[in-house]
């Protein structure tokens, strides 16, 4: 059970700001004028489409393009079969949690970017306030916190459970989709929604025209749609939803370090900003759809999508009204339920996404790594910084008397200095950072790879897991760790760093060590590493999820993607 109050580190409720959009360097348009620019683009519109009807070089053109196309399959095999009802009422359904969970998400970090660096400033998109002038602000004290019955669950920084929500739903919507896919083929129904003649814009155009003019065509949904409806279907269906999956891919640190030569066009940012634009795009198909849906017969309508029938009873409103206490009896409980049994929502999450996230985890990493020009002018702080006496006092002496721990289930236990880490061979490498919030950055890293450390202190082979253990805590109580697969551990740039961008790594980024493996989100990158323990399981460290975040805000211990 959660308790708000508490909930990551105390940290409080903050509402951010209304989302606005950068216009030039250095201003900011706030999109709530969107409401009224677009209520007189509207009036204009309806002006202009009314003005060209009166003319009758467009009475001929919507007399020679009525606005649907009707082929002759269509007006033989009319109606629709029972599982487009079925598989739209799921779609409907995974799409609340989808895009609730989506936007709880983007609040955790409330900027957009189009280039890989995350600058402060440099954002096109912001829900929050400029990035104040603090040398160690952090991410997590960036985020904002959503009301509850948007967000899912709308408390700040739980993007924890909010990933499961998404992924897991995600893993059912595409699921879904695949057998809509599958059945729309193997059926005649493809013809619904795929335009075979071009004679589909012009048609299209008609439609909106007609539309826009009020004064609406006649038309049978039963039969088929008009030309504008199946263009926005055909683009919903088959570029919006899998540009979703293809750019919510792209976030992957995993992938992204493997396909470097994609993500080097296609960075996480681009990717991020792009999965956004998809969910507006939903989100504008979703207003219109509903509202015409509801304005061009809404018994006919809901007849043909919910009762498989025509005509206009009111069967068919019935069985909507019956559908839509099921999804609003879902979205009113999904916040209370994931708040108090946040373990249920982890582990049905894990289950629904774990075993992708897996799969991605033996991707090996070697392609990702950048060059000096790559490297961000800004990189993000995150974390609990370490507050004790004990790390007060290392760094007070620049660490002379830090000592790395090196135990468990080897053959060779190891007290280091960072001198003996000195002595060892240097690695270094530029690669890319992904905080599970969303912003990246780029930077160099020197220090000692991990695969220097194993032929060290030689693991048995029982030793599957290892963990690195902070000299910082986490923001409840325990110190801070996290357990990566040993497999990992030999991927080439997997690494100890001292050394960042050709300086000691700073005190707000790990010093005096800190880890990085690149296969994995930026929470499980250790820093201000005091010791490391090779185990067979993490079962029996700290609350047994397999780190700090994953005991605490509810995360997962694979983060490939
Ligand atoms: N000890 C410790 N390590 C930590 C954290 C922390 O809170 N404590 N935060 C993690 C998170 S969420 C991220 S994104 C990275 C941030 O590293 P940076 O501050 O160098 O950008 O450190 C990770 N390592
Ligand atoms: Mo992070």
């Amino acid at each position: 059970m959660i308790d708000p109050a508490t909930f990551a580190g105390s940290i409080p409720q903050t509402r951010g700001v209304a989302p606005r959009v950068r216009v030039g360097r250095k201003r900011w348009l706030n999109l709530l004028w969107l409401v009224p620019i677009g209520l007189v683009g509207l009036v204009t519109a309806v002006v202009i489409a009314k003005v060209l009807r009166s003319t009758q070089g467009i009475e001929h053109f919507i007399a020679t393009n009525p606005g649907t196309i009707v082929t002759p399959q269509a007006r033989a095999d009319p109606g629709f079969p029972a599982w487009v009802s079925v598989q739209h009422f799921f779609n409907l359904f995974l799409m609340i949690f989808v895009i609730r969970a989506g936007i709880q998400i983007l609040s955790d970090h409330p900027r957009l970017y189009w280039t890989r660096h995350s600058t402060p400033g440099r954002e096109w998109f912001r829900m929050q306030k400029p990035v104040p002038d603090e040398p160690l602000w952090t991410a997590k004290q960036d985020s904002i916190s959503l009301p509850g019955q948007l967000g899912l669950p709308g408390l700040r920084h739980s993007i924890g459970l909010a990933r499961w929500w998404h992924l897991g739903a995600d893993v059912l919507f595409l699921a879904n989709g695949l057998v809509f896919y599958v059945l729309l083929f193997s059926s005649g129904e493809w013809q619904r929604i795929v335009p075979t003649s071009w004679s589909v814009f012009p048609n299209a155009v008609s439609v909106l025209i007609q539309y826009l003019s009020l004064d609406w065509p006649v038309e049978d949904g039963w039969v088929a749609y008009n030309s504008l409806q199946q263009l926005a279907y055909f683009i919903t269906v088959f570029v919006a939803a899998p540009l979703a999956l293809l750019t919510g891919l792209g976030m992957s640190p995993a992938l992204s370090t493997r396909f470097k030569r994609l993500s080097k066009a296609l960075s996480i940012q681009a990717a991020r900003s792009l999965h956004f634009l998809v969910l507006v795009w939903f989100l504008v198909f979703i207003v219109i759809h509903v509202t015409l849906v509801a304005a061009t017969g809404l018994l006919e309508n809901l007849n043909h999508m919910y009762a498989l029938r025509d005509g206009d009873s009111w069967i068919g409103l019935a069985v909507f009204s019956a559908s839509m206490v099921i999804c609003i009896a879902a979205w009113v409980a999904a916040t209370p339920f994931t708040l108090r049994y946040p373990r249920v929502v982890q582990r049905v999450g894990f289950a629904l996404i774990g075993p992708v996230q897996r799969l991605f985890e033996h991707i090996d990493s070697s392609p990702g790594e950048y060059t000096e020009d790559d490297i961000s002018p800004y990189f993000w702080h995150n974390g609990r910084y370490p507050d004790s006496e004990k790390y007060q006092r290392l760094l007070d002496s620049d660490f002379r008397d830090y000592r790395l721990h090196i135990g468990g289930l080897v053959d060779d236990p190891a007290d280091l200095s960072l001198d003996d880490l000195r002595a060892l061979p240097y690695q270094e490498q530029i690669t890319q950072h992904f905080c599970i919030q969303g912003w990246s950055g780029v930077a160099k890293w020197g220090g000692v790879s991990m695969q220097t450390i194993l032929e060290l202190v030689r693991p048995r082979p029982e030793a599957k897991w290892v963990v690195f253990y902070s000299l910082g805590d986490g923001d409840e109580t325990g110190a801070y760790y996290d357990a990566h697969p040993i497999e990992q551990m030999s991927y080439r740039l997997t690494m100890l760093a001292y050394d960042m961008n050709g300086e000691p790594l700073p005190f707000g980024h790990g010093a005096p060590l800190r880890l990085r493996n690149e296969t994995q989100l930026g929470f499980k990158q250790v820093k201000w590493i005091e010791g490391i323990e090779f185990l067979a399981d993490f079962a029996d460290v700290g609350g047994g999820y397999g780190g700090y975040n994953e005991d605490h805000e509810f995360f997962g211990y694979r983060q490939s993607i």
